[in-house]
């Protein structure tokens, strides 16, 4: 094991979880200090609490400006409409006034200054939602699906999603006590010193881990990119059990050929009942097997592609007591949301938003809060599309809602054009430390120059998939798009070609720099060539792992 043969060589976050394994810090007594920021270790232990300390880098050249973002934990992305308004009035009282839907069926506020942390994630929990394990070394939030429109399984996939996220938890009581009773625990009380969480130890895992449950033929959440992945077998509109998927996952860093992003190998068929034992297993795979010297090399992406198949499954037949049945036949043939009002299975309606970016702002913003104060019986079901549904509405609120969404300018039928619809940016600028370019707030513009293009070319109303990040870290994930711009430096986008319609295949390097004003002219003649020799309805990522990329593309570094 990874985990204790090489001890001095543990990187510094083993150091400190095994030093304060209740992951408490000092965060409770640096909010009481009233400071503005954390320290570096706090800032470590703070991702476990779902925070992330950043500085709004649109105001670095006249000074730091510290500030937290903080991350909701919503398994399945499901919220009560009572929910969606403690959000919305906590983004307004303590963040930048919106909501950011996450590309794991999450919201994050943005924002927040030290004073606002505690009452913000303490009035989460009183709305019943949490934030814990949103971020760190831990299980982040299950993701899975919410169109009400295809399987009356839908239901049972969404229970075992919820019931999978609870069992992962960790138990630490630093959450409560921070947050809740604003009490900094004693780190080096015997109690807290030697605590060791039932399942994940007393270092938790070696890096992130990242659950996802699909149901064929939509796969609207990349299941494969996820680091365990439950394809739901149904037959007659019953699930008879899951395909299991292991070891996928995005992360990479330019130049560092040793990090790669990965798709999830599919290694056998469990009953439904067996759910949570093969969940620990693959979690505890990790813990154990996973890679404690080096972050880069830590997630269980690099244990199944070192390890190989043939181990992940006597692993699981063993820690989980099963014997993995042969893969069940499945096929996904999409990864888009339904926009507009659709008929769910049980005879309600639901009406799929487009959310620009993911970012909730504005007249949609205070639309989105009417519709949730007045129609108090709906959900607000995110998507990993960063869209969000309105589901359970009656023929009766239909219209209402449909009038008052409208009053807004929030279009409920022909929300946006199909390039827009199929984009999703990360966030990046100004937020996140890591951005090395622009990425929410550059991709709209640059779509609306590809439409152009597309439009001259006859390719207008195209469904093309675009994504872009602001790095290689692969937060909206670009790696299966069927165009991606990773951001290498300001203004310049590594350009990458080739992904599907279904999420199954990874894309490759086109080019390696191009700078923002050549965008248009170094895609378009691809683009006039798809045109022109495309099969017919071959899409443009299948026609360019077809025949453009061939053996030309660049190593993905
Ligand atoms: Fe991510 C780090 C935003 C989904 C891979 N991600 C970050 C941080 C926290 C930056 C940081 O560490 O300082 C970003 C905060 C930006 C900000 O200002 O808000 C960030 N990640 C996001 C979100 C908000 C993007 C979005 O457009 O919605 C997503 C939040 C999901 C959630 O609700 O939990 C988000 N991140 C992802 C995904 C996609 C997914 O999980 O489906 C990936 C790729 C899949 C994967 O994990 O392999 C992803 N984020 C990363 C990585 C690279 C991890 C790696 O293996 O190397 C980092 C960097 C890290 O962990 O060191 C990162
Ligand atoms: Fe930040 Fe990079 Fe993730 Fe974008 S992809 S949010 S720039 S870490």
């Amino acid at each position: 094991m990874a985990t204790n043969e090489s001890p001095t060589k543990l990187s510094h976050n083993e150091i400190i979880k095994d030093a304060i394994p209740t992951l408490a810090g000092t965060i409770a007594s640096t909010i009481a200090s009233g400071t503005d920021h954390f320290s570096d270790d706090d800032g470590q232990f703070l991702k476990f609490h779902g925070s992330y300390q950043q500085d709004d880098r649109d105001l670095r050249k006249t000074g730091k400006k510290y500030m937290m973002m903080i991350r909701g934990r919503i398994p399945g992305g499901v919220m009560t409409a009572n929910q969606w308004c403690v959000f919305d009035q906590l983004a307004t009282d303590y963040g930048n006034n919106t909501l950011r839907i996450t590309t794991r069926q999450s919201i994050q506020f943005h924002g927040v200054v030290m004073a606002g942390l505690r009452p913000l994630v303490k009035k989460i929990n009183e709305s019943l939602l949490s934030t814990l394990a949103a971020c760190g070394d831990v299980n982040r939030n299950v993701l899975a699906p919410i169109t009400p429109a295809y399987t009356k399984a839908r239901e049972q996939v969404f229970a075992d999603c919820h019931t999978v996220a609870m069992a992962l938890a960790p138990e630490t009581k630093a959450y409560h006590s921070i947050w809740i009773d604003g009490v900094q625990l004693e780190n080096e009380a015997a109690e807290n010193k030697n605590f060791v969480d039932p399942l994940y130890g007393k270092t938790y895992l070696p890096r992130k881990f990242k659950i996802a449950f699909a149901i064929p033929p939509t796969n609207d959440l990349d299941i494969f990119t996820n680091c365990l992945g439950f394809i739901a077998i149904i037959e007659n509109d019953k699930l008879v059990g899951y395909n299991l998927c292991v070891g996928g996952g995005l992360g990479r860093s330019h130049g560092n050929e040793a990090t790669y992003p990965r798709l999830a190998d599919v290694i056998g068929f469990f009953a439904p009942d067996k759910l949570v034992d093969v969940a620990k297993a693959v979690l505890t795979i990790h813990r154990d097997f996973g890679d404690r010297t080096d972050r880069k090399h830590a997630r269980l992406k690099y244990v199944v592609a070192e390890r190989g198949v043939k181990f992940m499954q006597d692993e699981v037949n063993k820690r989980a007591g099963i014997t993995l049945a042969p893969n069940k036949p499945y096929q996904f043939t999409t990864m888009q949301d339904l926009l507009g009002w659709r008929k769910a299975l049980d005879g309600s309606w639901f009406l799929g938003l487009f959310v620009n970016m993911g970012r909730v702002k504005d007249a949609m913003k205070t639309a989105l809060r009417q519709v949730a104060e007045k129609f108090p019986d709906i959900e607000f079901r995110l998507s990993a599309n960063q869209n969000v549904i309105l589901a359970n509405v009656s023929d009766a609120d239909k219209a209402a809602i449909t009038e008052l969404l409208n009053a807004a300018a929030v279009k409920t039928e022909n929300q946006t054009s199909v390039l827009h619809a199929a984009s999703m940016a990360c966030p990046s600028m100004p937020t996140c430390g890591l951005g090395l370019a622009e990425s929410e707030r550059y991709l709209p513009g640059l779509i609306d120059r590809l439409e152009k293009v597309c439009a001259d070319l006859g390719l207008g109303g195209e469904e093309i998939i675009i994504r872009s990040t602001g790095c290689p870290n692969g937060c909206a994930r670009p790696y299966i798009a069927e165009i991606a711009f990773v951001g290498k430096a300001p203004g310049r986008y590594q350009v990458w070609l080739g992904g599907n319609a279904s999420g199954t295949r990874l894309n490759r390097v086109w080019k390696d720099v191009v700078k923002d004003p050549d965008m248009e002219t170094e895609l378009r003649p691809v683009l006039a060539r798809f045109a022109k020799e495309r099969n017919a309805g071959e899409r443009f990522g299948d026609w360019c792992d077809r025949v453009f990329l061939n053996k030309k593309s660049v190593a993905a570094n």
